[in-house]
């Protein structure tokens, strides 16, 4: 019998993950489908794979990255860690608990590199339209070989869309900054904060973006860092030179006017107002239409798009969980294609999903979040044989982190935690993070004892 297809879009973190689910029920003698994994990329990695440019890449596509230099784990690493390779079998020693992109990237590639899951993935290859056909059950995608300028079909049985959902900008207007006479951009085209030194900045946007963006203006030398929010202020203690404001009305030259009645000028705008699930690639019958939130309608298990559960969707939730959650969706996907995992009908999936988004109306505070993507977690990995961790204790963690980040927004990656999966109590980093500068990975491995005993990098 001819062996299931399966064609995986995008070779980030999710894409990987279901890279490595086939790989792993490969490594315990069963047979996998065929699995090929388009990237329209040169490398792995998606976000983590730091991209310099902006705009368009080199063949003319969308640049994906919106990841920027001097960014580091915006959360414990302990609440993200594989828990099929562990941070001490790929480092061979305690790290701290706040790496940076460098590092994280090696991270991701040690796991993969171990398997021969390159050889599955067609870089330079971006995914230009599927279409799904009723008689034949099968996906055709239309592809393009960017390399070689040619366009090109194939037929899957399943597709998994794992392409990604902090890349598309969405970008409010505002009166007047068409003559804003300073640089404006969306967060998607931050690469880092050295234009900002001695300016200042203003932020449109009250979560991690704008917070992350802020604060690492704010430590590579911004004059002032203004964070103007629509909701709710982020409200953490923040140090002089870093100020919030409510939501930005109109412009008059460089001058910006609040909600608030105040005003004040600014050198430079960065959008961080979120992205838009963007799937230009998908007709509208198969598309998945969401907003950021910790449970996007229409897919059962966060996972099976409903009404066509062939078409799996991997990462589309907004995140606390990050590269385990979508461990856990890939190998349950995995299951589901390997016939080792039996969906419910389409009316119980559609129970089943109205109970989640329910649940999910009632959150309040970030605690119920957590909690809330805890029982996620929990539920999913009920589902298959990817190794379980302590989930409950990942929350308490992640609680300890929101609580930290509240008391001093510029020491809380200096904190350490206990990893679920060996134990290991992280290292505290050689330089306090309001002192390191540079986020190499090089820098951050490197240690030396000094004569006096006290560490040096
Ligand atoms: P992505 O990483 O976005 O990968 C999607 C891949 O699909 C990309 O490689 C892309 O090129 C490819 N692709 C897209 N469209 C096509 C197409 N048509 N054809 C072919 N390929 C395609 N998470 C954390 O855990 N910790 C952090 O500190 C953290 N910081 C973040 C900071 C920023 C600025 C952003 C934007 C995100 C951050 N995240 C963080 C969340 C991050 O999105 C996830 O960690 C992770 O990268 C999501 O993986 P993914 O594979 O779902 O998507
Ligand atoms: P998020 O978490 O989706 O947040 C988007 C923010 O943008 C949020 O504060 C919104 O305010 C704000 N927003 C959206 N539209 C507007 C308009 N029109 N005006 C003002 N403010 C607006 O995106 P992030 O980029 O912060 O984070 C995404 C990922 O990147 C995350 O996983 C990180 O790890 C990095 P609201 O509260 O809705 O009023």
């Amino acid at each position: 019998m001819k062996k299931k297809r399966v064609g995986i879009i995008g070779a980030g973190p999710s894409g990987l993950a279901q890279l490595r689910a086939f790989e792993a029920a490969k490594n315990e003698g069963l047979e996998v489908p065929e699995v090929v994994c388009f990237e329209k990329q040169s490398n792995w990695g998606g976000m983590w794979n730091y991209s310099w440019r902006t705009g368009v890449g080199k063949y003319g596509e969308p640049t994906h990255g919106s990841m920027y230099k001097y960014l580091w784990s915006n959360g414990p690493k302990e609440c993200l860690e594989f828990s099929d390779y562990s941070f001490d079998e790929h480092f061979k020693k305690p790290i701290s608990s706040y790496p940076p992109r460098p590092v994280l990237f090696d991270y991701i590639q040690g796991r993969i590199k171990k398997n021969n899951v390159r050889d599955y993935i067609s870089f330079d290859t971006t995914v230009r339209w599927v279409n799904y056909n009723e008689e034949t059950k099968k996906f055709e995608v239309v592809l393009d070989n960017l390399k070689i300028d040619k366009t090109y079909s194939e037929e899957f049985d399943y597709l998994v869309v794992a392409s990604g959902h902090f890349s598309t900008p969405n970008m409010p207007y505002f009166k007047g900054i068409e003559q804003f006479p300073g640089q404006v951009m969306h967060a998607h085209d931050f690469r880092g904060a050295d234009p900002y030194k001695d300016q200042d900045l203003l932020i449109i946007g009250s979560s991690y973006s704008a917070e992350d963006i802020g604060v690492q203006c704010y430590k590579h030398g911004a004059k002032s860092v203004t964070l103007s929010y629509r909701s709710n202020p982020i409200g953490v203690n923040w140090p002089d030179g870093i100020t919030e404001v409510p939501l930005l009305k109109y412009f008059e030259g460089d001058t910006a006017y609040f909600k608030d009645g105040t005003s004040r000028r600014f050198d430079a705008v960065v959008m961080c107002t979120g992205y838009q699930h963007k799937f230009p690639f998908l007709p509208d019958e198969l598309r998945l239409k969401t907003k950021n939130n910790l449970y996007p309608d229409h897919l059962y298990k966060g996972v099976f798009f409903n009404d066509l559960p062939n078409l799996i969707y991997l990462g589309m939730q907004d995140q606390y969980y990050t590269f385990n959650m979508f461990d856990a969706q890939a190998w349950v996907a995995r299951d589901f294609i390997m016939n080792q995992y039996q969906l419910p009908k389409k009316a119980e999936r559609r129970i089943d999903i109205d109970k989640w988004l329910d649940a999910n109306e009632k959150l309040e505070t970030s605690f119920d979040h957590v909690d809330f993507q805890t029982a996620y977690i929990k539920d999913l990995l009920a589902l298959s044989d990817y190794p379980d961790f302590n989930v409950d204790q990942v929350a308490v963690m992640f609680k300890e982190w929101l609580k930290d980040k509240d008391e001093n927004i510029l020491t809380y990656r200096d904190k350490t935690f206990q990893s679920v999966v060996t134990g290991t109590k992280a290292e505290t980093h050689h330089t306090e993070w309001m002192d390191e500068l540079d986020d190499s990975k090089e820098r951050y491995l490197y240690q030396e004892e000094c004569e006096d005993g006290v560490s040096e990098a």
